[in-house]
Parts: structure tokens; sequence; C-alpha cells
């Protein structure tokens, strides 16, 4: 099991309460969907993403974009089995989406990006170094299913 210090909860508790996951969400999948344009294939029915423009403004990426970072906040709040609370996920990520789980560690590293540019000097070295921790931990618990 992952082991988190008291000083990486209390860093990820105290920024998480801070993000706004409607606009770093929205940023966040609508970055992961210019920069690597093949995760457009699993979102084929969003309508136009044809340019960097159209994905920023498409209503269907932000409001996914809101989803999947309320959904990673559940990450936040069940550090201690980040597992259990994505098993039910990764079953649909898996079997039913299809999606390559190279795709969560995309995601993850933008996300981490986004915060970065959201939050500038306040994402000190030990923040970035706690959420690339909690952004592989989550990659890995919605690919367990694939292992
Ligand atoms: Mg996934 C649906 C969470 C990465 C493609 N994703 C969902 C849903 C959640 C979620 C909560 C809705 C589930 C439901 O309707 O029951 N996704 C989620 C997280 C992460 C992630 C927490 C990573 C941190 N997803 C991800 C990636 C891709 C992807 C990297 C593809 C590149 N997700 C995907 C698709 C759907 C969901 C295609 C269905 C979208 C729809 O048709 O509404």
């Amino acid at each position: 099991m992952v082991h988190w210090t008291a000083e990486e909860k209390q860093i990820i508790t105290s920024l998480w309460c801070r993000v706004d996951v409607g606009n770093v969400g929205a940023e966040t999948l609508g970055c992961m969907l210019s920069v690597y344009p093949w995760t457009q294939r699993f979102f084929a029915d969003f309508g136009n993403l044809s340019s960097a423009s159209a994905i920023c403004g498409n209503p269907r990426v932000k409001a996914h974009g809101k989803k999947v970072l309320t959904s990673f906040g559940e990450a936040v709040k069940n550090l201690d089995n980040i597992k259990g609370t994505f098993a039910k996920l990764s079953e649909l990520h898996c079997d039913k989406l299809h999606v390559d789980p190279e795709n969560f560690k995309l995601l993850g590293n933008i996300l981490l990006i986004v915060l970065a540019s959201h939050f500038g000097k306040e994402f000190t070295p030990a923040c970035h170094a706690t959420f690339h921790k909690l952004v592989h931990v989550v990659a890995h618990g919605l690919a367990h299913r694939y292992h």
C-alpha cells in the first residue's frame, strides 16, 4: 500500500481545497486533447475538437473536465484507499471505454503543469513532488483492472 506522510497529506488537502475543479478540469482535459490529439478518439461524440480554440470553447470538454477532476478529488479524500476508490472506474475505462492506461499518465502530467501555472510560486518543489506522487498513484489505481 502507498504510504503518505503527514506532511504529504497536509500539502495535498490544503492545496486541493483551493482547486477550482471546473476551470482546472477544463484546462487539463482541453490541454490533453490539444497536445496529444490521438486522445480525441475517445471523445468522438464531443463535437468540434478541430483546433485548440475549438477545444477550449467546447462545452462537452468543460463538463467532462470538471467531472474528471471532481473524481480525482475522491482520491484526495481517500488517500489511503485510492485503488479501492477507483476500482469501478478502472473497470469502466478498461472494459467499456478501452482507454490505453498510458493516457492516465499523460493526463496526470498535464494536471501537474496546470496546477503549477494556477498556483505559481505556491506550487513549491515539495508540492510538486507530492502531487507527482499522487497523479502516479491515481494513474496506477485507474489502470489496476488492466494488470
Ligand atoms: Mg475518464 C468517463 C474519471 C482519465 C476517457 N472518466 C469518466 C468518468 C469519470 C472519469 C468519473 C464518468 C464515469 C461515468 O459516467 O460513470 N477519467 C477519470 C479520471 C481520470 C480519467 C479520474 C484520470 C485522472 N478518462 C481519462 C483519460 C481518458 C478518459 C486519460 C482518455 C484519454 N473517461 C474517458 C471517456 C469517458 C470517461 C471516453 C466517457 C465519456 C462520456 O462519454 O461521457
